[in-house]
């Protein structure tokens, strides 16, 4: 038998954990909702110091609530070698976007142990705050204060939709938490890999198991409020009215209609749309939506969306529109030397793999501001996903932790940058 740290991978207990994982938070309907820093966060990251406390890893938490699970290394001021996901989902999530990444580092991390390593520097597994934006919008909020793409100021600040913020929720969940030691918001990162499921159909159709993800692609989000007038549905006239559900539903039709592209390339998506006060028999007086823009092409992208405001405005009729941008990240490709390692890990593994981009956004979006970064995706049956019926094989979610636990391996015994 090699000495091959991806031959102590256990299958079982990957799986194991994974369903485990998704009793918190678990909703009717087979999916989970576990919203970020919601109780069911707390438990997720409670579960995963358990599992890592018999292997002697370290649970710690940075103060903008990223989860943090250190495996010791021979030089402790090393900058570490970092891989994980998040654990917040969707409303109607599924069990393994996100979840997967943090169980499979986990799951690398005791292979590699069992294969009696020792690594040159720490090794962080970890759980980004927020990643999916449900919650707090926008997403990836722990990560970009980790990387110093937003500061803690305003990730603090950010409210959800109760009125309560990051911070409001942090303090909520601390008692629970009180015995994990907090640590330094940031620092320096050796090398980043985030295992995730592809929310795709490529892999799955091509009869792949692994995907090396070749980059990200870029993504604007936005919050429009529609300010109108409430007013009675029998008496006020429509020369009268200030409705703010009409023209909200205008700049919705204009945008899809102006955006839209005939190689449906172009990812506009309006995910949430709030009405107020939503009484049938009251004139809508505030309507607040969400955009979710995407294109590869950072130009493109850029360009569609200075085009969003104008439209938004064009279409207020009598009302009045604030369109706020949250957040603008361009295309990315992750660099070669580290894709080299996931590609050459699943050949020597005869697993069978591809490049591919990633249509999603992930945490990695931030690490790769900071360090080299790479990802490895796994199969989603029919690409479903952000639904309660997403899955992934059981030998495909193998597949993946093989591929991760070699491809950490070469890392942490390689002090020069990767
Ligand atoms: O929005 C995304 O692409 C991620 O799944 N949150
Ligand atoms: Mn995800
Ligand atoms: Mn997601």
């Amino acid at each position: 038998m090699t000495n091959r740290a991806s031959d102590f991978v256990n299958a079982e207990r990957l799986n194991d954990r994974l369903a485990e994982m998704a009793r918190l938070g678990a909703t009717a309907a087979g999916g989970v909702d576990r919203p970020a820093l919601s109780p069911a966060d707390g438990d997720a990251q409670r579960l995963m110091a358990a599992w890592g406390a018999p292997l002697g890893l370290t649970p710690s938490r940075d103060p903008a609530g990223n989860f943090f699970l250190r495996w010791a290394g021979l030089h402790a001021d090393a900058a570490p070698v970092m891989s994980g996901s998040h654990l917040d989902s969707q409303p109607t999530g599924g069990k393994y976007d996100g979840v997967y990444g943090v169980v499979a580092a986990l799951e690398a991390v005791q292979a590699l142990i069992d294969a009696g390593r020792q690594p040159d520097m720490p090794v962080d597994i970890v759980a980004w705050m927020n990643e999916e934006g449900s919650r707090f919008a926008p997403g990836m909020l722990g990560s970009a204060a980790f990387a110093g793409a937003r500061s803690l100021e305003d990730t603090l600040a950010v409210t959800d939709a109760e009125g309560a913020t990051v911070a409001d929720a942090l303090a909520a969940l601390a008692p629970g938490l009180v015995t994990m030691p907090t640590r330094a918001l940031g620092g320096a990162v050796h090398a980043y890999i985030e295992a995730h499921i592809e929310q795709g159909p490529v892999l799955e159709r091509e009869g792949l198991q692994v995907g090396v993800v070749t980059g990200i692609q870029g993504k604007h989000t936005y919050r429009v409020t529609v300010h109108g007038e409430a007013a009675h549905a029998g008496t006020s006239t429509r020369a009268e009215r200030k409705d703010a559900l009409l023209a909200a539903t205008a700049m919705v039709q204009a945008l899809a209609a102006e955006i839209h592209d005939a190689q449906d390339c172009v990812k506009f998506t309006v995910g949430r749309f709030d009405v107020t006060p939503s009484a049938p028999s009251v004139v809508a007086s505030r309507v607040v939506f969400s955009i979710d823009l995407r294109h590869p092409d950072t130009e493109t992208l850029r360009t569609l969306s200075d085009r969003i405001e104008p439209i938004c405005t064009a279409h207020r009729g009598p009302c009045a529109v604030e369109v706020v941008r949250l957040s603008a990240a361009d295309s990315l490709t992750f660099p070669h030397a580290l894709r080299e390692h996931i590609d050459r890990a699943a050949t020597a593994l005869a697993i069978p793999h591809r490049d591919l981009p990633s249509a999603a956004g992930h945490d990695a979006r931030y690490l790769h501001a900071t360090c080299p970064t790479a990802m490895i995706f796994v199969p989603s049956r029919d690409g479903i996903t952000h639904n309660e019926a997403e899955y992934t094989a059981p030998a495909d979610l193998y597949a993946g932790a093989r591929v991760l636990t070699d491809v950490l391996d070469r890392l942490i015994t390689s002090a020069k940058t990767p």
